[in-house]
Formats: C-alpha cells, structure tokens, sequence
C-alpha cells in the first residue's frame, strides 16, 4: 500500500490552517489529517472540524451528479443534459419575465474556493439580474459599507494586527470558537494569549461570557444591539477628555468637529441605561486604549448584524482614527494581497444607492446587495414583479436567512428552481435541479478571499488531494459552463474572455513588477490550461510581490507556489494610507453624511432608555459551520447541541426547570427547545445557535437528521428587522417570550 502525505489549507473556515492530510490513493482513502508543524501561519494548529474534510470526501449523502426532480423523486443525470436543461428554463422564463424575474443567492463557502470566487461575477453576470441577494447582508455588510464611504473601496476592509496588539478591544465576536473571521488568524487562541503574554490586555464586550471571554482579562456584558451606543460613548470619552490624537490622519482627515458635536449627547452616564455598562467603565476603557501603546478595536458579528450596524461598524473605524491607532502596528491594518486587488488606484465613483430596489418594500440596493430577508417576499408578495426563478449556489437560506420558514413556502412557489450545492438538504430539496461539485480535496486551491483578512500578508497554493471521481466537476467548471449557455458562447470563449478582461486589468500597472510588460508577453506566459488558475497565476505574476514575468526573478508566479508545501509569508501588515484611499481628493470623511443620516435614530434609542423584555441571540460552536457540517458522523456526535442557553434567575421568574424545554416565540414564529441555564447569560438574554433544523423531510442527511436536527433558530428571527443603510439583517437581539412546555 503506498500512502502520501499531502500538505494542503484546510477550506472551511477564514484560518485556513496548513493540514498535512496521509492518504491512501489507491483506496481514495482519507487516512490522517494533522495540523501542519511546518506551515508559517498555523503551526500545526488545527481545529475538529478539520477532520471534517475526510468525512465530506466519503459522505455517502454528499451529491456526485446533479439530480433532476422527477415529481417526488429525484434521478441522476449527465452533465450536458444538466446544463442544457438549467439554461434553458432559466431563459424561457427570462424571455418570458425579463431578467429580473430570476433571482440569485450566494452562500458563504464560495469564499473558500478560488474557483468559485473567480468565476461568482460572471454567473451573476450571466443571469443579468438585478435581484441577488448573498450571505453578507446576514454578516459584514456594514462593514462593506463603512468601508466604501470612509476609504472608498469596499473590499479593503481593514483587519486587527493581533501579533502586535497590546490592547485588543473585541466586541460581538468569538474568535475562540469561530477561530477569528475578517481576521484569518490560525490558532487565534495562541495568538489572544501571547497578547497576555507580553503584557497586553484583552477585553470582550459581549452579552454571553464566551469562550473568548473566558480567557480574556476582562468580559463586560453588553444589551444586545447597543453597541453603537457604547462606542459613541468611548468617543464622547476622547473628546471631553482631550484624548483625541490624529497623528499623521490630521492631513487627510475631515470632520472631526462636526463629529465631536455628534457624540455629546452620547455620554457614558447616558447609554449605560441601555448599554448596561456603568459609566466609570466606559470612561476608563476610553482612556485605556487611547493610552495603549498598540490598541485595536475588533467588532464582529455581534457589532454587524444588530440594529446600527452599521454605525457601529464606522464607530469602530472612528474609534481607531481618533486614537491614532488604525493603520499602524497593533491596531486595524489594511493587509496587502499578493494578487494585487488592494493597490492604490484612482478614486471611486460617487457613493450612491438605490441603483434599484425591491418589488415589494422597496429596499434600494447597497453597494449591490439587497438584504436576504427580503428574498422571501420577492417570491411570495411581488405580484407581476414576482421572482419566478431562482438560483441558489453553496447556500442553504431556509437555515440561515430570517424568517426561513417563509421562505421554504415560497421557494415551492417559484417556476424554477437551480441549486448549485454539494447536498440535497432543506432548501435544494425544493429546487427542480441540483448540480453539485468535487469536493474540496479533489481539486486544486489558492487562499484567495483569505488574503485580503489576513493578519500578517501571505500567499498559498494547495494541491488537490485526490484525482477528481470521473464525471465530477469543480464548481469553476459547473459556473462557467452554466453562465457560457446562458450567454450563448463557448465555456472556453468566455474563460479566455475572462483571462483577457484580468490581462487587462493587472499588467502595465505603474508601480508594479508588471509595468513594463505587454499584455500579449503575459499572455503567451499564461499557458492554455482553462480555469481560474492562470489568472491566479496572472494576478500574482503582476501583483505587488510578483515575478513580472520575468522567470528569473525573485518574486512569485503560481509555479514557485507550486513548489512550496506551506503557506509563504510574506510579512507583517504595513501602514498603506493615504496613498491607499479611493475617497475624494483621497481625504477620510470621518463625519459623512451617510452616518450621520443613522444617528436621529440612534438618539431615539437612547432617549428610550433601559429596553424590557428578553432578547434572542446566538452563538456558534466549535463543531458547526453554520448550517452544513452536522451530516459528519465526527462532527455530529454528542449531546443535543441545540439549546436554549438561559440565566437561572430568567429561569426562575418564567418557571423553566433544568432540563426541561421551552418554547421561544417571536413576532414571526414558535420553536420549542431544550434549556440549559447558564450564568455565563447576561440576564435578560437568551441564546440558540443558527445553522440548525434538519428536521424536514425530502432531504439526504442521514446522520443530521438522525443525530443532531435541533431547531432552525431562523424560524425566530424576522424578516422586517434591518439596519436599514447597511441592508444587514439583525438576527442579535430579537425580542422573544419564553414559556416553559
Ligand atoms: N440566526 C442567524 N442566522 C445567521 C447567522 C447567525 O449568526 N445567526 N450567521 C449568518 C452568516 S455570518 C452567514 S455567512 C450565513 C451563511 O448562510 P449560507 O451561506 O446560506 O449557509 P451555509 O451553511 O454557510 O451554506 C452552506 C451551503 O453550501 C453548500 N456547500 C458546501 N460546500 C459546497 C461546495 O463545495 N459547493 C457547493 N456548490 N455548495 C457547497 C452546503 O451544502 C450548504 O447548502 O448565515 C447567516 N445566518
Ligand atoms: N465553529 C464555527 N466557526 C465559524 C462559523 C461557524 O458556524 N462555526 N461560522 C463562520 C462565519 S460564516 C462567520 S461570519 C464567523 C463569525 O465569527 P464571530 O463573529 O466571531 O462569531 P459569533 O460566535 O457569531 O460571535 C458573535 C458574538 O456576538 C455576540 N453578540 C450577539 N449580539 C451582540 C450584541 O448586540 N453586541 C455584542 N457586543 N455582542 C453580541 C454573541 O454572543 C457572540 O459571542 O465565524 C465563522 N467561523
Ligand atoms: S480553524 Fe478553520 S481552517 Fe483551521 S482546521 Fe479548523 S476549520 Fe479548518
Ligand atoms: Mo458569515
């Protein structure tokens, strides 16, 4: 028996950690898979969900052809056939509806896979609709957001520079358990710990005791959704305190009167009411990290999906400018990806919105995205406008999008439905056709979207695993040939398009390796293997740390990754503004009018004071990813993991017994779940982790539906709630009642 050891990055979460994965390839067998001692950036860290990977591979529920509906059943069919029959209903209805009448969600593990990441646009692009909806609005869009008004590009978010943090300030997220998100940081917990190590301080705001709180130096709680308040109530602090120091910002930075007048009504004594964090503290921490040496402010999912994200989110950034923290070692950097999509360039057009809008409650779009919340009424309410047809790729939103189960009826309403997914699980089991995938270790990979969150600069390549099963596809592949039919071309004419659009695009850039090199000399270099990568190869040829096409220089190109079994660092984050900006006249608008339009409301929250009634958030756990891991028998196993989380004193009052159940009820539905009382709950708050509620029949999940189907906690969440000028969906802090069973 001839075993192999291949070096790879583990796919399923922002760590993408170096696994060394032993196999047996004869057998197609996963024998071993371990952290990776050698890689620079994880160490040999590895989490339980990497083993995972080996129980995906060999899932006997994992779809291998796509499968037609044939009334209640389902037949495998062979690829031609598949695509043919998907561009064809998806242009009969087209022609018939126009192009708006088809909508599309993308899920999250498209940001795993180069492939998929390069080729998303051009699907999108093919369908030509207007109505897209993706993960993000459930997830970081006000960060997206702040980002395109205060630094004018939207992707170039900025990350914490936690190696070199000696104050980090985390507020809403978990890093310990999610293992750190726009914040790629293997084995984070390593990392939070040499932050104490080296005398620093770490402090989390959150209204659970987290894991993370845990091995903090200091936990408050917060009331969901009134972070926005808490961070006005810092800057109040900088303010009225003179602790406010630009630094090298000074020059390029506007509106930080106008910003003082905005935060004075926010003092510490006037949130704490709402917030539950007593002004002294308040004041203190404002001091603390104004005269930490290195401090970060890091706000996450609890900061994001709440009620003012997105002033949240742009109080954090706020925060870091106003202590001259952000863009320098230790606080919030902008990293530098090795295939050059963070580059300075010219600024940005106008910020504007609205460039369409939702049939049914007319929502303008926000930097492209409509709130997922509002698929569900696009479908059932829109009248004529209804969407007829709809495409899913690698997202399952009957569990992950508010008010899921309205969703579920009306997906059963739409004329067609395509599934680009891996499973047949509660939302493809409604669809008419799915198209799956190779898994993840049958095809080649590059750490793409990870660079642009990485918290020190990198680059990497994985080999596959496996040679693909015959008659599989990678996802590229089942993206391009799909958008080729529905454009009326070849899937080679529009990969050599592509290639030719990014040609365009990275070569001859002043500044970089490839300025001085012609389109047709890098082309000729590109080779004519189709797929995403030789634009890879391009972009890291052409980008900041590239060869310039020069095969005898010292920078990169995909063949020297190719050479290499680990991730490569290529260093510790660096200081890149102003000359990064993308704003007007390259200036930061600290005070634009696009939050300052938010801050009315958030001054009605405060005058509103101390809020009644418990509030719904949710939590993630170290053996979930959202909604698509629990089919691993590894993953699975153990106690029922889906439960109510409440403190003993709630208990108390609502007559809840330890181990007992209770049934959660929102504006939008009922569920019922097991409790587990818990001090680590801020009083008056309650917890259910999403990605759960494999409870429906028609789907292939043997092992989640057997062992752990728990309840969608989306069936709790409402599809009305949302931060309004960030589009984001609030699925923290949900007013619920609970009632014993
Ligand atoms: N209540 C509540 N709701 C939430 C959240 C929350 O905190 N609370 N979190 C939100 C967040 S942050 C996110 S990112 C979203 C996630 O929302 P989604 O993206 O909708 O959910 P996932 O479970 O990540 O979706 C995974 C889907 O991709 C499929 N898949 C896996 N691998 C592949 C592959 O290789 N190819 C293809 N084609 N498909 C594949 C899986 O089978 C599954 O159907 O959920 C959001 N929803
Ligand atoms: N194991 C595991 N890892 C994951 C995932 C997973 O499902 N499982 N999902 C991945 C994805 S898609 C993402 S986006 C990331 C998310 O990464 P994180 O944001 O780190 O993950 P969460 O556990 O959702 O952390 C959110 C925290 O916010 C708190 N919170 C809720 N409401 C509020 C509030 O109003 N204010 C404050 N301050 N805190 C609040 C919650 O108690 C929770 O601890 O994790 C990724 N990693
Ligand atoms: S932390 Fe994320 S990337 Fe690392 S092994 Fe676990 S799932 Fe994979
Ligand atoms: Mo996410």
């Amino acid at each position: 028996m001839l075993l192999m050891w291949i070096h790879r990055s583990c796919p399923i979460c922002e760590a993408q950690c170096g696994l060394r994965v032993q196999v047996d390839p004869a057998a197609r067998r996963v024998l071993r898979i371990e952290g990776d001692p050698d890689d620079p950036r994880s160490r040999g860290h590895l989490c339980p969900k990497a083993t995972a990977l080996a129980g995906l591979h060999e899932d006997p529920d994992r779809l291998r052809r796509p499968i037609r509906r044939t009334g209640t059943d389902w037949q495998e069919i062979g690829w031609d056939e598949a695509i043919d029959y998907a561009a064809e209903r998806l242009i009969q209805i087209r022609e018939a509806h126009g192009a708006d009448s088809v909508g599309l969600y993308i899920g999250n593990p498209t940001g795993f896979d180069v492939g998929a990441m390069l080729t998303n646009r051009t699907l999108a692009d093919a369908l030509a609709t207007p109505r897209a909806f993706s993960g993000a609005t459930m997830d970081h869009h006000p960060k997206i957001v702040t980002t395109r008004v205060l630094y004018g590009k939207n992707s170039m978010l900025s990350i914490p520079d936690i190696d070199r943090c000696d104050y980090f300030l985390c507020l809403g997220g978990n890093p310990i358990v999610s293992q750190g998100s726009l914040m790629s940081a293997p084995d984070v917990r390593g990392r939070l710990r040499a932050i104490q190590k080296r005398g620093g301080k770490l402090l989390i705001v959150d209204p659970r005791r987290t894991e993370t709180a845990k091995a903090a130096d200091e936990h408050l709680f917060i009331r969901p959704g009134s972070d926005a308040l808490f961070l006005f109530a810092l800057v109040h602090v900088l303010f009225d305190e003179d602790l406010v120091r630009l630094g090298r910002f000074e020059s390029f930075t506007d509106g930080v009167r106008e910003l003082h007048k905005q935060a004075r009504p926010f003092s510490p004594e006037a949130v704490a009411p709402a917030t539950g964090i007593a002004p002294d503290v308040t004041r203190r921490i404002a001091r603390e990290f104004a005269a930490a040496e290195r401090a970060c402010c890091y706000g996450r999912i609890g900061t994001c999906t709440v009620e003012f994200g997105l002033l949240a989110s742009w109080l954090v950034e706020v925060l870091g400018i106003l202590t001259g923290h952000l863009d320098e070692p230790g606080g919030l950097m902008f990293p530098r990806p090795a295939t050059g999509q963070h580059e300075p360039g010219r600024p940005s057009a106008e910020f504007e919105i609205g460039r369409w809008r939702t049939a049914v409650r007319d929502i303008p779009e926000i930097e492209s995205q409509l709130p997922s919340a509002a698929l569900a009424e696009e479908i059932d309410s829109a009248g004529e406008r209804r969407l007829r047809a709809l495409v899913t790729l690698a997202g399952n939103p009957v569990l992950s999008t508010p008010n899921g189960v309205r969703l579920a009826k009306a997906l059963e309403q739409l004329d067609f439905m395509l599934s680009l997914d891996i499973y047949l699980n509660e939302t493809t089991r409604h669809a008419d056709l799915i198209l799956p995938n190779a898994p993840q270790l049958e095809h080649e990979n590059f750490d793409y979207l990870t660079m642009t969150t990485a918290v020190r600069n990198f680059a990497r390549w994985s080999p596959s695993v496996f040679e693909a099963e015959d008659g599989t596809w990678p996802q590229w592949k089942v993206q391009l040939e799909l958008a080729a039919r529905l454009m009326g071309m070849t899937a080679e004419a529009l990969d050599e398009q592509l290639l030719e659009h990014d040609l365009a695009r990275f070569v001859g850039k002043a500044g970089l390796p490839a300025e001085h090199v012609s389109a047709a000399v890098a082309r000729e270099k590109l080779g004519n293997e189709p797929g995403p990568m030789r634009r890879v190869d391009l972009m890291l040829r052409a980008g900041p740390y590239g060869d310039g096409f020069d095969d005898a220089a010292d920078g990169l190109s995909l063949a020297k990754l190719r050479a290499i079994p680990h991730a490569v660092d290529l260093g510790p984050l660096e200081s890149r503004l102003p000359d990064l900006l993308r704003t007007p006249g390259r200036r930061i608008a600290l005070a634009h009018p696009y939050f300052l339009q938010d801050v009315p409301r958030l001054r009605a929250k405060l005058a509103a004071g101390e809020e009644q009634g418990l509030r719904l958030i949710g939590r993630r756990q170290n053996r979930n990813m959202n909604t698509w891991l629990h089919n691993l028998p590894v993953l699975a196993k153990g106690k029922e993991r889906c439960s109510l989380l409440v403190h003993p004193n709630d208990a108390m009052r609502l007559g809840l017994v330890p181990g007992g159940r209770a049934r959660v009820r929102s504006r939008v539905g009922e569920i019922e779940a097991p409790i587990e009382l818990c001090d680590d709950m801020m009083p008056g708050v309650v917890s259910l982790p999403h990605g759960f509620g494999h409870t429906e029949t028609g789907t292939r999940l043997a092992v989640a539906t057997r062992q752990q189907p728990g309840v969608n906690s989306n069936a709790l969440t409402d599809e009305e709630a949302l931060d309004p000028w960030s589009n984001t969906c609030i699925v923290n802090g949900i007013p619920v009642e609970v009632f014993r069973c």
